[in-house]
């Protein structure tokens, strides 16, 4: 790739254009506020087909930071000055994350220049409701545009999935197998159009795998196959069943299992990641299928649905080993609790507000503080009628006990579904990240209406560091600065 620098109306770019097959339409990757042109070099290097330009929006990687925050029309400008600079008329863009807001802007401003507008691990209208902000914490935290080896760690909080922690998972051990990926995403339709606002999460809605509706796999007999599985949806559940195949867990949200572990299904909640094996016996069409569930009696009942078929054909492959271990097991039961912290979930059904110990989120508040180097052990509890997906970013957790009952715990996870009226006991360990984060539960509607708490770890562990409380100001000025701000 060739790495360049030009000046844009008052800003300077540094820009990367990778040459391509010049006969098709060139990709303009857009990684927004959470990343530099090097964490998405691996991706770029995987696209091997078409020319591809990416630049460091203002602040991050080398381009300097802007004298005012800026909006995602500012870098929509930008993005259009870039390529009147390298001569590119007509392109796709790509937005990652909070590039995916600016994706956006750039489609409407360039009707005709924006060709495809691909959205990745994007939600609609991040700039008013702050369901992503962990992407904005960590660019409050400056030393990440200077320190490879932070930027390298936080990297799966933008890409996710296998950038998160052992990277060559897949090439070591399994460089034969062919990998898909099965992304769980649902639409309302309605009048012809996709419901965007105000959805009821129990409406009849649309499964696609991959953005299709009931997508064919070919798949030969016996042949394994790693499927990675992420439900990328904003809302609903899936149960899924793979008909014809069982399927062997090798990692639980990007985290590599340290026992393989076999199912007929899995529950996957809203923000759940799974990397799975399998592979089909005998020759034939199977459904992929979510078996109908209900997520309690103050939740959704979705019904059972294909999502894909598979079709299963061709001479038979030998059967091989598959691996019993993807790495080591974190035996957090063992080790010494310095703190025990209760968190409650509750709801007021009649409003849409959602509470964590009875406040709801705000942004510029910072909730629990916890020490660096030390274990701690949560207690979360769930007072409702309906199932609530914790999540945690950037130190993730080993489940002891739900509901009381010890947990068999296989690795670290992300993502726990909590009980109706019920609790979960899990460890987490603040190994290495100095700074804040967010806990919430994943269904994005309760997120946004108030279901998440801000975690700032710290070297004292008594109170919020004084970087955390100017990060998180800034952030808030960033949010509320009005566009035309700009210039
Ligand atoms: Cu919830």
């Amino acid at each position: 790739m060739r790495i360049e620098q030009v000046q844009i109306g008052p800003q300077r770019i540094r820009y990367g254009v990778r040459a391509g097959d010049s006969s098709r339409v060139p990709l303009l990757v857009l990684n927004g506020l959470g990343a530099n042109i090097e964490l998405a070099r691996p991706f770029i290097d995987a696209l091997n087909a078409p020319p591809i330009i990416i630049f460091d929006v203002p602040g991050v990687g080398g381009s300097p930071t802007p004298r005012s925050p800026y909006r995602p029309a500012g870098i929509a400008r930008i993005a259009e000055g870039l390529l009147d600079h390298v001569g590119i008329s007509g392109v796709d863009v790509l937005g990652v994350s909070w590039g995916g807001a600016i994706a956006q802007q750039f489609a409407l401003r360039n009707p005709v220049r924006c060709r495809k507008l691909v959205l990745a691990a994007t939600s609609p209208g991040a700039l008013m409701v702050p369901g992503r902000p962990s992407v904005l914490f960590r660019m409050a935290t400056p030393r990440r545009y200077v320190d490879p080896a932070h930027a390298r760690r936080v990297a799966g909080h933008i890409y996710g999935g296998d950038f998160r922690r052992d990277r060559a998972l897949v090439a070591r051990t399994l460089r034969h197998v062919p990998e898909r990926v099965i992304a769980l995403k649902d639409a309302q339709i309605r009048a012809g159009a996709i419901v965007d606002r105000h959805i009821d999460s129990s409406a009849p809605t649309t499964r696609t795998v991959n953005g299709l509706v009931d997508p064919v796999l070919r798949v030969r007999t016996n042949q394994t196959q790693l499927l990675r599985l992420a439900n990328i949806s904003a809302d609903i559940w899936y149960r899924l069943r793979v008909d014809g195949a069982r399927l062997s867990v090798l990692a639980e949200d990007a985290n590599p299992v340290g026992r393989v572990w076999t199912a007929d299904e899995l529950l996957l909640p809203p923000g759940k990641r799974y990397d799975v094996l399998a592979r089909w016996p005998s020759a034939g069409t199977f459904s992929l299928r979510t078996l109908r569930f209900s997520s309690g009696p103050a939740g959704d009942t979705y019904p059972d649905r294909r999502l894909a078929t598979v079709r299963v054909a061709g001479a038979p492959f030998a059967e091989e080993s598959w691996p019993r271990a993807m790495g080591p097991m974190p035996h957090l039961q063992r080790k010494h609790v310095s703190r025990v912290r209760r968190l409650t979930f509750s709801e007021d059904a009649a409003t849409g507000r959602f509470f964590i110990n009875g406040r709801q989120f705000d942004a510029s508040r910072v909730d629990e503080v916890a020490q660096l180097g030390t274990t701690e052990e949560w207690i979360v509890r769930n007072v409702t009628g309906e199932e609530h997906p914790f999540h945690i970013h950037t130190n993730d957790f080993q489940v002891l006990s739900i509901n009381g009952k010890p947990y068999e715990a296989r690795g670290l996870q992300d993502t726990v579904p909590l009980p109706v009226h019920g609790e979960v006991r899990l460890r987490m360990r603040f190994a290495d990240f100095l700074g804040p984060s967010v806990y919430h539960c994943h269904i994005l509607a309760h997120e946004d209406g108030g279901m998440m708490g801000v975690l700032d770890v710290t070297r004292s562990g008594r109170r919020p560091s004084a970087r955390t409380l100017r990060g998180l100001r800034a952030m808030r000025m960033a949010m509320t600065m009005p566009a035309s701000h700009h210039h």
